[in-house]
């Protein structure tokens, strides 16, 4: 054989630059074909990628490549989340300027990622941090702010008392400030914020149209929602304070255990417990010492509880004994009423509290089959099914049908002029802090003037770009620090005023940018015509990370957006994929550090050395490839031995892309054995069959019909796998199918060389071709050329399948002997009718009947039906 292995080193980049030259992959607005939209959420340009971040951007160029090929009109665009902390870092490491590395880093990944071979549209390529881009935020930041989405409150924030500053939670390690390790505190800070949950319920319930997202990013979804109905309870109090509030209202979604309380408890940002701090030093001490600590919920909820007796009282409102009144370290301020009241034997933080205080803990839900005289509750609360007990006129109900009672009973229960109880819907969604104190971000669009208050930066003067002068050598905001950026005249009244110096969470950048690359280089932005062409989104793929924030945030975004009339739509991602992590081992030498698998040669019996000094290494089990424990494989390396289709395939296979996948040279010398199959198969086609375009013959015989059936059903299922995402699958058909082609091309060669299977071959080397195009496209492209076909295999259509080859490969057919059904005979669809008919004549219920005869007649009904005449 003539064929030479194929170079993918040398064909790689040369198709690459075919692509880019005709600038195949520019999408325009104006088209007449269906749209489909497919996008990988855009990178943070943190310095260079790894072979790991690549499986989601190949999986959605599986997509877009695929849907080209479908006829569709993709957009397939690539972008940057480009500002946030980590330039800030790194320009006070380097000193240097946030933008200068940012963009430093976005040009090498840029190319990294073109080296993929990627089918993106890089003329709508956007970097958050480009005035344009986060003019325009301000922009929508004001229509938002004057559609009541926007407020500004007071909130408590991460403090770090030595370098003044607050703090992002990240800054925040093991309860200290990162630069100067002093014990960080909360302090409140008036703050913005986006009124998220002024859509709760239309985020909750949008989830139901979600069909194509995971369920489970949809249970995530509506846990952090949250919602959940119960009941406001006012508690009247005994001995009211000079001045101050007769009642405690609280919230409770327990309202069957109300004769099991034995306390209530107040945040420490209570209305009442902060007046009654005025007049007691020790319940302001108290209140500072829980101010200690960071806000994150989760440092909220691990802090040891602790309280304060406040001395008054409050009335049972069901006629149990009186109740004290605490302030608890573990209410939150933000939920419900921020008072509660508690029952120690049903609910874990409130058994602790009543363990650490000497409180009351009388059980009043019976687990099914307790005996009611010996149940207790020791250190573990029970929150199980049961049935009401110690509870008066509740005794023997359950629980739900204690909850309703409860109610019922309140709500007519009268407490001066109102009801003591309210039936309520509670939502766990905060609204949204945007607020940062930082400078690599997008500056809040406001000015603060001390005689008009806060004015919008008038529309003709966005954006309000960042300053170039900064410095990062003292900690806090260098916006705050500058020395004139933030002086300007207040837009109402002329007089001197400032700039907020605030930016944005960097989160607010990523919640629109799916609709920014709508529109054509040049156009406006934030265009709504080209929005409601795009959007929403068809396919968005990206890490399970973001199954929260990132997707509420942008849910929310497109809603408010369409509320002002930006927009218009309730969902921007129809169908979502997150997809599973590329592992992989990490090595150690023997001093304990990290060694990159490159300077790491395995041994056959499975240990590994150090290149170069043999030294024993330490193989680490699989793990996310990550720069910090260097088990990282960069792009650069596999392009240059094996070729990026190899790392694409490799990907791809093997693994549900759900799922983590191992990477391992083993599997990446699998794939590029593959490829060199493909590449030999398609060669050897052509050799048989020089004739790119054989005439279709007038019939098939069984050979080149079984070939055509291969090929058919190769595209049809790599189809269907393509459009549910099963990569995986596909790669696997392309494998089967290669076998079968290998089979038919040595078969051809040995026999009679005949038109009809001229034509399979040539047609099935075309549909491999095709099939395999969305998947290892440089490869596809070197088989298209050698196949002689005209134009790009990235322009081609998708194969053409006829339902007729698709059909079962076996039929079974009845067997009738003198009329009467005897037996069954499962034969391959393409069997002629004698090969069928010696078939029928071996089996045994036939070869019985005839006893040693020959048959009368025997008549084939092809893929219906045989009658033996006996
Ligand atoms: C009495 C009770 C008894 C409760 C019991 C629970 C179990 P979800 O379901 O998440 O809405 N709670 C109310 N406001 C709170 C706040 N600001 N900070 C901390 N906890 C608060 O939770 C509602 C329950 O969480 C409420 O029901 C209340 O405690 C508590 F056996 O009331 B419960
Ligand atoms: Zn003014």
């Amino acid at each position: 054989m003539s064929t030479e292995r194929y170079n993918a080193r040398e064909a790689e980049p040369r198709w690459r630059k075919v692509w880019d030259d005709r600038g195949i992959f520019r999408t325009r607005n104006e088209d007449a074909r269906p749209k489909y939209y497919v996008l990988e959420m855009f990178p943070y340009p943190s310095g260079r990628i790894h072979i790991g971040h690549g499986r989601n951007y190949v999986m959605g160029d599986v997509v877009a490549r695929f849907k080209r090929m479908k006829g569709f009109n993709v957009l397939h665009p690539m972008g940057w989340d480009a500002f946030g902390l980590p330039a800030e870092n790194a320009a006070i490491e380097r000193k240097s300027h946030p933008r200068e590395w940012t963009y430093e880093n976005i040009e090498t990944m840029r190319e990294q990622l073109k080296l993929l071979g990627l089918s993106l549209d890089w003329s709508r390529e956007i970097a958050t941090c480009d005035p344009s881009y986060y003019g325009e935020q301000q922009r929508i930041f004001l229509q938002l702010m004057k559609a009541g989405f926007v407020y500004r409150k007071e909130s408590e924030v991460n403090w770090d008392p030595v370098d003044n500053t607050v703090l992002a939670n990240e800054q925040v390690i093991d309860g200290r400030g990162w630069r100067s390790g002093a014990l960080v505190e909360r302090r409140k800070l008036a703050q913005w914020f986006f009124r998220i949950t002024a859509l709760a319920k239309e985020l909750l319930d949008g989830l139901d149209t979600l069909e194509r997202w995971p369920d489970k990013v949809r249970l995530m979804q509506r846990n952090w929602i949250g919602r959940s109905e119960g009941l406001h309870v006012r508690f009247g109090i005994e001995n009211p304070p000079v001045g101050g509030p007769n009642e405690i209202k609280v919230y409770t979604t327990r309202p069957d255990t109300l004769f099991g309380a034995s306390f209530i408890a107040l945040s420490p940002g209570h209305p009442l417990a902060e007046q009654l701090a005025q007049r007691s030093s020790a319940l302001g001490a108290f209140i500072e010492e829980c101010r200690r600590g960071g806000t994150s919920t989760a440092e909220i909820e691990t802090q040891e509880k602790m309280g304060f007796d406040t001395g008054l009282k409050v009335r049972h409102p069901l006629g149990g004994p009186h109740l004290p009144v605490y302030v608890a370290n573990f209410v939150l301020m933000e939920y419900g009423t921020g008072a509660i009241f508690g029952c120690p034997a049903h609910d874990q933080r409130d058994l602790d509290f009543a363990r650490k205080y000497g409180l009351p803990v009388t059980p009043v839900v019976l687990p099914p089959g307790a005996d009611p005289a010996v149940f207790e509750v020791g250190n573990i609360a029970y929150d199980g099914e049961g049935t009401l007990v110690h509870s008066g006129f509740l005794n023997g109900l359950s629980i739900p049908d204690a909850k309703e009672a409860v109610a019922v009973r309140l709500e007519k229960e009268p407490l001066g002029n109102e009801p003591v109880g309210e039936r309520a819907v509670n939502y766990r969604l905060r609204d949204w802090g945007i607020s940062r104190q930082r400078y690599w971000g997008c500056p809040i669009p406001v000015i603060h003037c001390e005689a008009c208050g806060i004015q919008p930066v008038p529309e003709a003067e966005l954006p309000v770009r960042l300053p170039d002068d900064v410095s990062f050598d003292a900690p806090g905001n260098p916006l705050d620090r500058h020395p004139t950026w933030k002086h300007v005249a207040c837009p109402h009244c002329g007089g001197a005023a400032v700039r907020e110096t605030d930016t944005m969470d960097t989160f607010v950048d990523s919640s629109w940018y799916f609709a920014r690359f709508a529109s054509e280089p040049g156009e406006a932005p934030l265009s709504k015509e080209a929005a409601d062409k795009w959007l929403p989104v068809d396919q968005y793929i990206g890490g399970i990370e973001h199954a929260i924030l990132h997707l509420l945030y942008s849910r929310f975004f497109i809603r408010a957006l369409s509320t002002v009339g930006r927009l218009s739509l309730e969902e921007p991602f129809a169908g979502l994929f997150t997809q599973g992590m590329i592992v992989h081992e990490t090595y150690k030498d023997e001093g304990g550090r990290w060694l990159f698998p490159e300077e790491v040669e395995r041994r056959d019996d499975g240990s590994a050395v150090k290149i170069g000094t043999n030294e024993p290494v330490t193989i680490g089990a699989p793990e996310k490839m990550s720069k910090s424990k260097k088990n990282v494989v960069p792009p650069e390396t596999v392009a240059d031995t094996y070729g990026v289709d190899c790392a694409r395939w490799f990907m791809l296979s093997d693994t549900p892309p759900e799922r983590d996948r191992e990477w391992t040279s083993a599997g990446i010398e699998g794939a590029w054995r593959f490829q060199q199959r493909i590449w030999r198969l398609i060669n050897e086609a052509v050799e048989l069959v020089p004739d790119a375009e054989p005439t279709h013959p007038d019939a098939f015989g069984a050979e080149s019909t079984a070939l055509r059936r291969a090929a058919h059903t190769l595209a049809a299922e790599v189809e269907s796998d393509i459009e549910r995402l099963h990569f995986n699958k596909a790669v696997s058909r392309v494998h089967s199918f290669v076998t079968v082609f290998g089979d038919a091309l040595v078969a051809a060669r040995n026999g009679e060389p005949v038109a009809d299977l001229a034509f399979a071959v040539r047609e099935a080397a075309q549909f491999l071709a095709l099939a395999i195009a969305p998947m290892v496209p440089h490869l596809a492209e070197e088989c298209w050329a050698a196949l002689g076909k005209a134009g790009l295999v990235s322009q081609a259509g998708w194969p053409g399948i006829e339902p007729a080859l698709l059909a079962a490969d076996t039929v079974t057919l009845p067997i009738q002997i003198n009329g009467k059904r005897r037996a069954d005979i499962t034969v391959p669809v393409a069997a002629t009718p004698a090969e069928v008919e010696n078939a029928v004549l071996a089996l045994d219920a036939v070869v019985k009947a005839l006893d040693g005869r020959a048959p009368k007649r025997i008549i084939v009904v092809p893929q219906r039906i045989v009658n033996v005449v006996a």
